[in-house]
């Protein structure tokens, strides 16, 4: 809403005030916000949109009651024996309002606790039918989804940008029940075996004497593990990537990681992994500009989430599969498909696209929705199935186990967020929270008392009910086993460590690889006890000489050799993010420096041609307020580069804040656009005429200019002069 439109209007209020300051006393819309703090143009009220179906209990009605629905005439004064007290125990609104809000928070997920989520929808496009019977996959198939981003190693109130995997979790409301995707924005996992997964977290979150570092891999304890378990060396080498520093979470890739198993109409199954594809394109912040955030802007890609979906930019994925055949061993081309710390390059099975998906509705609550949500990767549908992948065996004990504790009891399918959009018929009774009202005697199979409901598919009522195949029963692949011995050893091929990290090393842009030197030696600069440095160099010395002579240089040791034979693969360009293609810009957001001389005419048109490339357009101005009429988004208190995905700059305005953003712009390689009237400014910030991604000229040609480089993310020609 624009400051000077007309309040909302609620139901039973006058039909216009003007917006008043005191104390209301009778119900009307709420306040419209200050200009400068108001969104940009494109956004909307979201009033009518966040509205949550299935949620039917939530504060309806102006009138404030207790928990009880006591409508009450005071809520600001405790019950006094006179006006100096003291307090009275009978004043149960009182105890109710301070019980309740001492138990207002729940334990914090143990990993993943800080996260974001939209709603969204999800279009099959036919192309997975051929491999798998389930129907949110086939042809044109439409199926509601909510998808929560998050941070591994952060606790909830963690700041967004740190270095670290993103989770990317995804419910599927399918006609057939619930299906979860809980997977990550990196496609191989640390560990090997589910029996690691309390020890790599333990060596990731903060030591446990002073509880410190908060949300960061650069410390003793992480990279003692990642060098003693070499296993998790290919995902670490992500992790040192700009893949751990995503620009936004609507420019991320997702991966189901493991290898899943298909099952079609004919019984036939296929083996797959599932990709999520941005089509946005797939984007970093730099490290610095990601450490500027964390302070400027802890929230920033939860922000950047919800705004984007409030200005209408609705992001999008497609969602792919790999496909390989289901073969005895699990291998393909000397790849064990059960080892979740290998991936099969593109190059080697392509993505096969089956469908999309668009996040177009914010949560109305965090807590009822983004909090209590709860995933769990053996949430699967028929046509999906487990393989024995140890990492997720383990997985599929643990996630039901966690949400007992964290949304306290068994029946926490039942809260709104988690309800299936299908019919639900389980013999599942009482436990905490209960919320459902079961009729019936004999919660039980068979009974003869309740008219012998609910029956399984294909078991009762057989041939008589026409139960089938088809009745849309799960049903269990025959699995046969390769050994037969209990044992606890893991397969030979799971000992290669290093082929990987290396593949995924090499596959990447100059660039690239020069942020993931510079990542290594940051983090391990971090590390006080030399003795870890040292194994970590030694594990770096087996995948890639030159990276590790880098890291050893900055440190100031000597580079090890390498102390085993690794094998060599061709590079795969697919692992690449700086692909040279160009993207499209939907809410990009870009920074207008005017001040009160400046042209109000060209301020206006400026931001019409972002707007009409579907880009954000930010006006920074010396105050809040109006400038010429147009209002100011960011003052030059609070204007920061790191928002910001170019600068265009339309007045000579020497504030040292303007030139510190525009040398942070630059250094952090973004475009920027400079007006000939403010061409003085380049000279105060070192930046030359010539430098690549600089246009100058008059303002149609700096916006112009700013807008043909913005869908290539980044002027990396900065980083390799
Ligand atoms: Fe996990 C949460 C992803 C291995 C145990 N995991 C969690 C979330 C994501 C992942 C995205 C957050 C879900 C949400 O937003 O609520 N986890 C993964 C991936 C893994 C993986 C991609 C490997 C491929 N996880 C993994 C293992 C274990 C767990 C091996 C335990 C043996 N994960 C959990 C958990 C969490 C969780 C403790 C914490 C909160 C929750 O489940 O609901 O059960």
């Amino acid at each position: 809403m624009t400051a000077d439109s007309d309040p909302i209007q609620v139901p039973g209020a006058p039909a216009s005030e003007p917006p008043a300051v005191d104390e209301p006393t009778r119900p009307r819309g709420p306040l419209p916000p200050k200009p400068d703090q108001s969104g940009p143009d494109t956004y909307t009220p979201t009033g009518a949109v966040t509205a949550t179906p299935r949620d039917a209990v939530a504060q309806q009605g102006e009138r404030l009651t207790t928990a009880q629905g006591l409508p009450l005439r005071d809520t600001d004064h405790s019950l006094k024996a006179g006006r100096r007290g003291p307090v009275l125990l009978q004043d149960h609104h009182l105890r109710e309002k301070i019980t309740h809000f001492d138990h207002e928070r729940i334990p914090e997920r143990v990993v993943h606790a800080r996260g974001a989520a939209a709603h969204g929808t999800f279009v099959a496009n036919g192309e997975a039918a051929a491999y798998t019977r389930a129907a949110f996959l086939k042809p044109g198939a439409v199926t509601e989804t909510f998808v929560r981003f998050s941070t591994v190693l952060g606790s909830r109130g963690s700041a967004d940008t740190v270095r670290d995997t993103r989770g990317f979790a995804t419910k599927f409301y399918t006609s057939e029940g619930v299906y979860d995707l809980v997977g990550n924005n990196i496609p191989v996992f640390f560990i090997q075996d589910a029996i690691k997964f309390p020890d790599i977290i333990h060596a990731g979150k903060p030591h446990p004497d002073r509880e410190i570092p908060q949300a960061q891999s650069a410390h003793d304890t992480f990279w003692d593990f990642v060098s003693l378990h070499t296993e998790a060396q290919h995902h670490t080498m992500w992790n040192m990537s700009d893949r751990a520093l995503p620009r936004s979470y609507r420019m991320m890739q997702g991966f189901g990681i493991h290898t899943f198993r298909l099952i079609n109409e004919e019984g036939v199954t296929t083996l797959v992994k599932f990709h999520w594809r941005p089509r946005l394109g797939t984007h970093g912040l730099t490290w610095e500009e990601a450490q500027l955030i964390a302070g400027k802007d802890p929230d920033f890609h939860r922000r950047d989430l919800a705004d984007a979906i409030e200005a209408g930019a609705f992001p999008e994925w497609d969602f792919g599969i790999q496909v390989f055949p289901d073969t005895e061993d699990q291998l393909f081309h000397g790849i064990d498909l059960l080892d979740p710390t290998k991936i099969v390059p593109e190059e080697l099975a392509p993505v096969k696209v089956v469908g999309t998906m668009t996040l177009d509705r914010n949560p109305s609550n965090y807590f009822a929705e983004t909090e209590q949500v709860a995933f769990h990767p053996g949430h699967l549908v028929p046509g999906i199935d487990v393989t024995s992948d140890p990492l997720l065996q383990g997985r599929l004990f643990s996630y039901l186990d966690t949400q007992i504790t964290r949304l306290g009891g068994p029946n926490f399918a039942q809260l709104p967020i988690n309800r299936p959009h299908a019919e639900i018929n389980d013999m599942l009774r009482d436990g905490m929270h209960q919320t459902a009202v079961h009729s019936g005697v004999a919660p039980y199979h068979p009974n003869s008392l309740d008219g012998g409901c609910p029956f399984p598919a294909m078991v009762t009522g057989g041939a008589e009910r026409g139960a089938t195949h088809d009745d849309g029963a799960f049903v269990d692949v025959p699995q046969h086993l390769a050994e037969d011995v209990v044992t606890r050893e893991q397969p030979a091929s799971f000992d290669d460590h290093f082929s990987q990290a290396r593949l995924f090393y090499r596959s990447l842009t100059p660039v690239e690889q020069l942020h993931v030197k510079q990542a290594y030696a940051f983090e391990l600069g971090k590390v006080y006890e030399q003795a870890i440095t040292e194994r970590q160099l030694r594990c770096l010395a087996n995948i890639d000489a030159e990276l590790c002579g880098f890291v050893a240089e900055q440190l100031g040791l000597p580079a090890p050799a390498p102390t085993e034979q690794v094998p060599d693969s061709e590079p795969s360009p697919a692992l690449r993010m700086v692909t040279g293609d160009r993207w499209p810009v939907s809410g990009r957001q870009v920074g207008i420096v005017v001040d009160d001389e400046t042209d109000a005419a060209a301020v206006a048109s400026a931001r019409e041609t972002l707007h009409a490339a579907g880009v954000t357009p930010l006006v920074v101005a010396p105050h809040g307020g109006t400038i010429g009429g147009v209002p100011v988004q960011r003052s030059f208190h609070t204007a920061t580069s790191v928002e910001l995905d170019a600068v265009i700059v339309l007045a000579p305005a020497v504030d040292p804040r303007v030139l510190e953003l525009l040398r942070e712009a630059f250094r952090h390689d973004k475009a920027i656009g400079v007006a000939t009237e403010a061409q003085a400014l380049l000279a105060d910030v070192a930046i030359p005429p010539t430098a690549p991604g600089l246009v100058t000229g008059d303002t149609a040609a700096v916006v112009g200019g700013v807008l043909d480089l913005l869908p290539s993310h980044r002027v990396w020609e900065r980083e390799l002069v």
